[in-house]
């Protein structure tokens, strides 16, 4: 039992977030949410301030993504809560731990016509673990420090709470209760050790959830010691360092293809991943850190789930046969495909070709460099051409797809790492979803480089729907619009370039100012990113 305080509602909810190790709070102002404002004010918590409530929201959820705690953001009753919602499904989709304090009108009016008076919780409740309303102040305590292990624990996610104005207000002594250990169930790893030691082509995928479950080292020990060559997506990026000799990203399509066993740890078997149909023959495993992400629509070979750590821990074996060959396969494949983009990486064209942003770009980036990606075509360029060399340092959308992470995302990311470089790979179009919240960038001094591929279009919209009609609507944006200046207003840096040679020395000047810069860099609309389909 930890100590016993009196107070307001907001007093409550401050002292139970400090027990639980949060220190900010992500926000937009609004009087439903005052008291948790002075709670958290009056104990010297950090109250981060935005310009739309979708960026209080996505940077509580890159908070949970980086740190590995919950995110939390307060949002204002009605209009706060619905600003947030792509956010929580964001955060639902990446499993990744948030808590959303949501303001509510006051419950002795319910009914009567109040301002911003709904009912949040019809809308939440599929995109949640858990959504309630605390009608009682003696519960506010007592449901916040559920609300944090809940959120916390695997498979982790956003957790929704509000509190109506009127109980906010009141007053309630509580005993205010730290973080709590919880059962767990560990899956059994021996089958897949099994068919892992008699693969003679296996791969392993290694996703967000591993980084998020803090297994980055059993995952390694585990690729190493089984000499297993691995792809990694998302925030697994960098488990295994881009330049290991087990590391692939552009074999994929190879290695999928050829492989006869194929495990996939901490990430869901999803439209990236081709639904988890592989070839015939390819046996496939699949791991999570809960047995609620483990996939139903595939006949898994094997499965287990659990803390991912202990599942990995008992895995690794010597191969049964020799892997070496395998493994110089697909170096050569790796190897090919990427000699083969070099004419794109040095194109010299202008407006530039997005590949040659990314040459320039990959020349400056920093090891640890953490990479924010938005965007259609110009986010996909990224993938391909930027390696990752340290976990959890990658942030892209997830899943859910959802365009205007980047303020947010910034924004949590520059005040967990001041002293990082800090990169947003930004397309026009998700450039407009967050432009007001660069001002927020600016205010809190964030060290972010924005590198905005302007192609004047919603690309990945406009190349397949001219392909499917041989015309296409509502995908032209205005050409060469000056981002850099809109930047520059708010009080950032910006810098615009039009043809490759502009692009290195605006890279090192961003890089090299403090708070926000924005390189504005026109880029050539024709220019598609292969895909097969964008619909599947
Ligand atoms: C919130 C949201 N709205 C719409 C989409 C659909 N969508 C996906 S990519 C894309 C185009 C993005 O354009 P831009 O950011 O300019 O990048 P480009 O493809 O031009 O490189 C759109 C509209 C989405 N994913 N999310
Ligand atoms: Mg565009």
């Amino acid at each position: 039992m930890g100590t016993r305080i009196e107070g307001h509602g907001g007093d409550l909810i401050a002292e139970t977030l400090k027990a639980h190790g949060v220190d900010r709070l992500f926000t937009l102002s609004g009087g439903h949410i005052f008291p948790i404002y002075d709670g958290m004010h009056q104990r010297g918590m950090r109250i981060v301030d935005t310009r739309h409530e979708q960026a209080a929201a996505f940077a509580a959820e890159a908070h949970g993504k980086l740190s590995r705690a919950p995110g939390v953001c307060a949002l204002t009753a009605g209009p706060g809560v619905t600003n947030g919602m792509s956010a929580i499904t964001s955060a639902f989709f990446n499993g990744s731990p948030m808590l959303v304090l949501g303001g509510r009108a006051p419950e002795l009016r319910w009914g009567q016509g109040s301002l911003q008076e709904m009912d949040h919780l019809p809308l939440v409740r599929t995109v949640t673990k858990m959504s309630d309303t605390i009608f009682w102040p003696h519960e506010i305590a007592k449901r916040t420090a559920e609300a944090i292990e809940v959120a916390s624990r695997p498979h982790r996610g956003p957790v929704f709470l509000d509190f109506p104005m009127d109980v906010l207000f009141s007053r309630a002594e509580s005993d205010i209760i730290g973080p709590s250990p919880w059962p767990i169930a560990v899956g059994e790893p021996d089958a897949t050790r099994t068919l892992l030691r008699d693969a003679e082509r296996p791969v392993v995928l290694i996703g967000s959830d591993v980084w998020a479950d803090r297994a980055e080292k059993e995952s390694r020990t585990l690729v190493e010691w089984s000499r297993v060559p691995a792809f990694m997506n998302g925030m697994g990026r960098g488990i295994l360092p881009a330049d290991h000799d087990l590391a692939f990203s552009s074999a994929r399509g190879h290695a999928f293809a050829r492989a006869d066993l194929i495990i996939v740890i901490g990430t869901p078997l999803d439209f990236r991943l081709g639904f988890g149909k592989f070839g015939d023959d390819t046996k496939v495993v699949h791991i999570g850190d809960d047995e609620s992400v483990i996939a139903r629509h595939v006949d898994l070979d094997a499965s287990a789930a659990g803390p991912l750590r202990f599942i990995l821990e008992g895995i690794p074996d010597r191969p049964a046969s020799d892997r070496e060959s395998w493994i110089a396969e697909l170096r050569k494949v790796e190897n090919d495909k990427r000699a083969g983009f070099e004419a794109e990486l040095n194109d010299a064209r202008a407006p530039l070709h997005p590949a040659r942003v990314y040459a320039e770009l990959r020349k400056r980036l920093a090891r640890d460099a953490v990479v924010i990606c938005d965007g259609g075509d110009f986010a996909s360029y990224a993938g391909r051409f930027i390696d990752v060399y340290e976990p959890g340092a990658w942030l892209d959308p997830g899943p859910y797809g959802c365009l205007g992470t980047a303020p947010g995302y910034a924004l949590a990311a520059g005040l967990l790492y001041p002293d990082r470089q800090i990169v947003v790979l930004l397309g026009d179009g998700a450039a407009g979803f967050g432009m007001g919240d660069w001002d927020t960038l600016v205010r809190f001094g964030i060290n972010v480089t924005m590198v905005c591929g302007n192609n004047g279009i919603w690309g990945l919209e406009k190349h397949p729907m001219k392909f499917l009609y041989g015309y296409d609507v509502a995908a032209e944006l205005r050409p060469e619009t000056s981002y850099h200046e809109v930047m520059h207003a708010l009080g950032g840096h910006g810098e615009l370039v039009r043809t490759p040679d502009e692009l290195g020395p605006a890279l090192e000047r961003a890089f090299a100012t403090p708070g926000p810069s924005l390189v504005n860099v026109l880029t050539d609309p024709e220019v598609a990113y292969p895909r097969s389909s964008n619909l599947a």
